[in-house]
């Protein structure tokens, strides 16, 4: 880690946080029934805000109100709900520096990932699904697609807004109305946003936001006034879900987790592949669904490429997420980096050989530095399950076959990447690999015309793109 340089902090100032926040129900802040909870920055453990905790009774007020402005959100022709989501997308980019630094310091990611990434691609899902709210017949789902009714949306903390754009961008589009459950660790972009849905003039009812817990969620989604859910998150929770809804008739879609392969071979050029496997594992300190947390390379280049790597992750620098500098946030929780240690120890005691970089820790705050694990087997724990930090382990393969036999060889399939200059290669793995997304000579790249979802237990159900439409539109 290079250890001297100037810190260039982004200023703290172009945000006002409040004590408290309520819950965003029919188009007013409210109090809620539940115990309220604080949320922390996880770069220094201090409490950011006191959340609204929704009970049952909150959620069903949030479901009702969401019911009633079905009625008139549906009706409005699609060119009239086209101008309201150009409104919300041009007030994201107005905004973006102020949520940029919200969501950075909610959720520990780097400044320079939410300014660059997050946002950008938050107001890009708006402004897409905006271009298709008039243009719904021609989606080639037939001649009038209907909307659903009330959508019931619970997200994880990984990507706050960018999850919540995700799901509500389609969802309004289509005609639907929304009840929406950010992650109870990271509220406050989510409720920034409902500011942004009073300041377009979205009519009330359209999008309500309950923060709380699990047991929120669960509200949410069990809410006989709901018609379709969207989760992304745990695998667990997304079965649990699954089984609730089964026979409720209500539509699902599940995005869960992840144990992509960054697939090298000895063709690859190799300092565009290092670079590949660090924004694929140490992106958003691994906090990514579809993250490169495998690494297979081609045996004959292991050696040159693990050093190139190594040499590249000692340039990395982890500190203060506000700093424009730092490439290594905070981890978003104590859970979350306990989960860490946890599943890095046990790739020790099972064998495997760990390295990090030298690396300073801050002295407060949920630290991991970038970890890298070699003589990783297929029957290690770090092999096959979602880690979901900074934590690479490396296999090796000979054979293309191989490449494929071992990337497949995992429960999870939502994506996959290959390195080399073959493209005949490429499309070959591309036809074989078990992934929602294959990446070729890139890595966690995104974009709203694209449709993202898993295969097996990765989850079902597309978002993004024209497939993204069909969750939430009768065909
Ligand atoms: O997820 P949860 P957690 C994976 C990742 C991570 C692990 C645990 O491996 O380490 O999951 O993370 C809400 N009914 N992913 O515990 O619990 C919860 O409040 C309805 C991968 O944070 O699944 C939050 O809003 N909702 C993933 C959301 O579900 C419930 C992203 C996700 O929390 C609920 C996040 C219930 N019974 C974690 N219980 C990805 N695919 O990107 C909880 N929730």
């Amino acid at each position: 880690m290079r250890l001297e340089y100037a810190p260039a902090p982004e200023s703290r100032d172009v945000v006002e946080i409040k004590p408290s926040y309520g819950l965003f129900i029919n188009g007013e802040f409210v109090e809620g029934g539940g115990t309220p909870f604080k949320t922390v920055n996880p770069a220094d453990e201090q409490a950011l805000a006191e959340v609204a905790c929704a009970d049952e009774a909150d959620v069903d007020r949030a479901v009702q109100a969401a019911r009633k402005a079905f009625g008139v959100w549906s009706a409005l022709p699609g060119a009239e709900r086209a101008k309201y989501l150009f409104r919300i997308a041009r007030i994201i980019q107005e905004r973006a520096r102020e949520l940029a630094v919200l969501e950075t310091l909610d959720n520990g990611k780097p400044i320079r990932e939410s300014r660059d990434v997050d946002l950008p691609l938050v107001a890009a899902h708006f402004f897409y699904y905006a271009g298709w709210a008039d243009k719904l017949e021609y989606a080639g789902f037939g001649p009038a697609p209907r909307p659903l009714g009330v959508a019931g949306q619970v997200i994880p903390w990984n990507f706050p807004l960018l999850m919540l754009a995700w799901k509500i961008a389609p969802a309004l589009a289509c005609g639907n109305t929304v009840v929406l459950k950010p992650a109870e660790t990271t509220p406050l972009t989510a409720l920034a946003f409902a500011d942004i849905c009073v300041q377009a003039g979205l009519p009330a009812g359209v999008v309500n936001i309950v923060t709380g817990a699990g047991e929120t969620g669960a509200a949410v989604v069990n809410h006989a006034d709901v018609n379709k859910v969207a989760f992304t998150g745990s695998t667990e929770v997304g079965r649990l879900i699954a089984r609730s809804l089964a026979g409720t008739g209500k539509k699902l879609t599940l995005e869960l987790g992840g144990k992509a392969a960054n697939i090298v071979f000895e063709d690859a050029p190799l300092d565009q592949a290092v670079e590949g496997i660090v924004n694929g594992i140490f992106f958003n300190q691994g906090h990514v669904c579809c993250a490169g947390s495998r690494l297979l390379v081609q045996e004959s280049i292991r050696d040159e490429l693990l050093d190139a790597l190594k040499r590249r992750l000692g340039t990395l620098r982890l500190g203060d997420p506000l700093d424009k500098n730092t490439d290594i946030g905070a981890i978003n929780s104590a859970a979350q980096l306990a989960k860490i240690r946890e599943l890095a120890d046990a790739g020790e005691r099972e064998g495997a050989e760990r390295w990090s970089p030298a690396c300073a820790i801050p002295e407060r705050g949920y630290w991991f530095p970038p970890t890298v694990f070699t003589g990783v087997a297929q029957s290690h724990r770090i092999a096959r399950e979602e880690i979901f930090g900074p934590v690479l382990s490396v296999l090796t393969f000979r054979t293309p076959a191989e490449a494929v036999e071992k990337a497949n060889n995992t429960p999870y399939g939502l994506s996959a990447g290959v390195w080399t200059e073959k493209g005949s290669r490429i499309l070959w793995l591309a036809d074989r690999l078990r992934a929602g997304v294959v990446w070729a000579n890139t890595f966690n790249r995104f974009d709203p015309a694209s449709p993202f979802g898993g295969y097996k237990e990765s989850g079902y159900g597309r978002e993004g793109g024209r497939h993204g439409l069909e969750a939430y539109l009768d065909v």
